[in-house]
C-alpha cells in the first residue's frame, strides 16, 4: 500500500485541504527544517577591488552623499539576489565619501561597523564625538547612536560597512530617525573616547550602560603593532595564523553585541589547516596577497579585495606574501545562543 499511486494521491489531496487551514505536514520537510549539519543556501563569493572601484567612482558622479544619505554599493551574496544580504544575518557594502561631502546625521537600531579600505582624513561622528579615519581603522557605530560622516580631506574615502540589518529585520526590531541637522553638534574633542577607554584603564566610577564598546575607533597603527608583536612572540595557530579578536575593554566581549570582528596576520608562504565554523564571515584584505579555498571554490585576493565564507564551508587561506585579513561575523550572537561550533579538523 505505502507509496502506491492511490496513497500518494490521497496525501496530495490531504495536503491541499490542510493548506486551506494554514497548516502543513511536518514529515514532508522535517529533514530540511532540522538538517544533520548546516546546509547554507548562500555561497562563497569575492569582489575584486580593481573591478569594484570604477563603479564606486562612477556612483560619485551620479548622486551626492547628501542625496543618497549613504552612498553605498551593496555586496550582495550571488545566491540571494535582491536581498541586500551577504549572509542571511549580515549586510555589507562599500561606502564612498568624496572631498567636501557630508552623509547626514541619523540613528537606527541596526549596529554598524566601518573598516577603512581607502583614503585618509574623513571623519565619522558618533553621539557628539568625531574620529578621523585612516586605512585599516575599525570604527563602530553602536545601536541607536547618532552618526554622520564627512570628508574634509582632498581624496575619496572608501570603507566597508558591516551591519546587522538582516538580523534586526528578522526580529522586526528596526527603528530609525533622521537628525534635525545634517551634521550633529560636536560635544567632545577628537580623542576623548580613546583617552578614557583605550589604555587598559577606565574612568574610576564609569559603568557601562550597554553591551557595546565605549571605544569607537580601533586604529590600525595599534592593531598592526599587536599583530607584529604576536608574530614575534610565538608560532602561528595552524588554522588561523596569528589571529586576534577586537574587544570591548569593559566586558571582554565583542565591541558590538551582534557582530564579532577579527584580524589575522598570515606569514609569507603560510597555509592554514582546513577550518570551518558555524558563523559565516566577511573578509577585507588589508595587506598582502594570497588565495583562499572556500568549499569547492578558490579565490585569489590582494589588498582591498573582499570575500565571504559561508557557515560550515571549509576554508584554507594561503598567503603568497605576508598578509593581513580583517573579518566580521555573527559569532557573538551564536555564542550567546549556545549555537556556535567550529571544526578544526583535529588541529
Ligand atoms: O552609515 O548609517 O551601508 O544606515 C547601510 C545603512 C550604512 C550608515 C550602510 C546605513 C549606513
Amino acid at each position: 500500500m505505502d507509496g502506491s499511486p492511490t496513497r500518494s494521491n490521497a496525501r496530495r489531496d490531504f495536503y491541499e485541504r490542510l493548506g486551506g487551514l494554514s497548516m502543513a505536514p511536518l514529515w514532508e520537510s522535517l529533514h530540511q527544517l532540522v538538517p544533520p549539519q548546516p546546509a547554507p543556501k548562500y555561497v562563497p563569493a569575492a569582489w575584486d577591488y580593481d573591478k569594484v572601484r570604477p563603479f564606486l567612482m562612477e556612483s560619485g558622479t551620479l548622486i551626492t552623499a547628501k542625496e543618497a544619505v549613504r552612498r553605498v554599493l551593496i555586496l550582495e551574496n550571488p545566491a540571494m539576489p535582491g536581498s541586500a544580504c551577504i549572509t542571511p544575518t549580515l549586510y555589507a557594502g562599500l561606502q564612498l565619501i568624496l572631498p567636501g561631502e557630508i552623509a547626514p546625521s541619523h540613528r537606527h537600531t541596526q549596529s554598524a561597523l566601518r573598516f577603512i579600505v581607502e583614503g585618509e582624513g574623513a571623519y565619522t561622528a558618533v553621539d557628539g564625538e568625531r574620529t578621523i579615519m585612516r586605512e585599516g581603522d575599525f570604527v563602530i557605530t553602536p545601536t541607536w547612536t547618532w552618526h554622520d560622516h564627512g570628508n574634509d580631506s582632498s581624496k575619496p574615502m572608501v570603507w566597508l560597512d558591516g551591519l546587522d540589518i538582516p538580523l534586526v529585520a528578522m526580529f522586526n526590531a528596526g527603528f530609525a530617525e533622521n537628525g534635525a541637522e545634517d551634521e550633529q553638534a560636536v560635544t567632545a574633542p577628537v580623542g576623548t573616547s580613546d583617552a578614557r577607554f583605550a589604555s587598559g584603564l577606565l574612568p574610576v566610577d564609569w559603568k557601562p550602560a550597554k553591551q557595546t564598546s565605549p571605544i569607537f575607533n580601533y586604529p590600525y597603527a595599534r592593531t598592526r603593532e599587536a599583530l607584529a608583536g604576536l608574530a614575534k612572540a610565538g608560532p602561528p595557530d595552524a588554522c588561523h595564523g596569528h589571529k586576534l579578536r577586537y574587544v570591548n575593554p569593559a566586558s571582554g566581549g565583542a565591541p558590538i553585541a551582534t557582530m564579532g570582528t577579527f584580524v589575522q596576520l598570515l606569514p609569507k608562504g603560510f597555509e592554514t589547516a582546513p577550518y570551518r565554523s558555524t558563523d559565516g564571515a566577511v573578509f577585507s584584505v588589508v595587506e598582502g596577497e594570497g588565495e583562499s579555498a572556500i568549499g569547492d571554490r578558490t579565490f585569489r585576493w590582494k589588498k582591498r579585495d573582499h570575500f565571504v565564507v559561508p557557515s560550515w564551508a571549509p576554508v584554507v587561506h594561503k598567503a603568497s606574501s605576508e598578509a593581513v585579513l580583517f573579518s566580521f561575523s555573527d559569532r557573538p550572537v551564536q555564542e550567546r545562543l549556545d549555537l556556535w561550533r567550529e571544526d578544526r579538523g583535529g588541529r
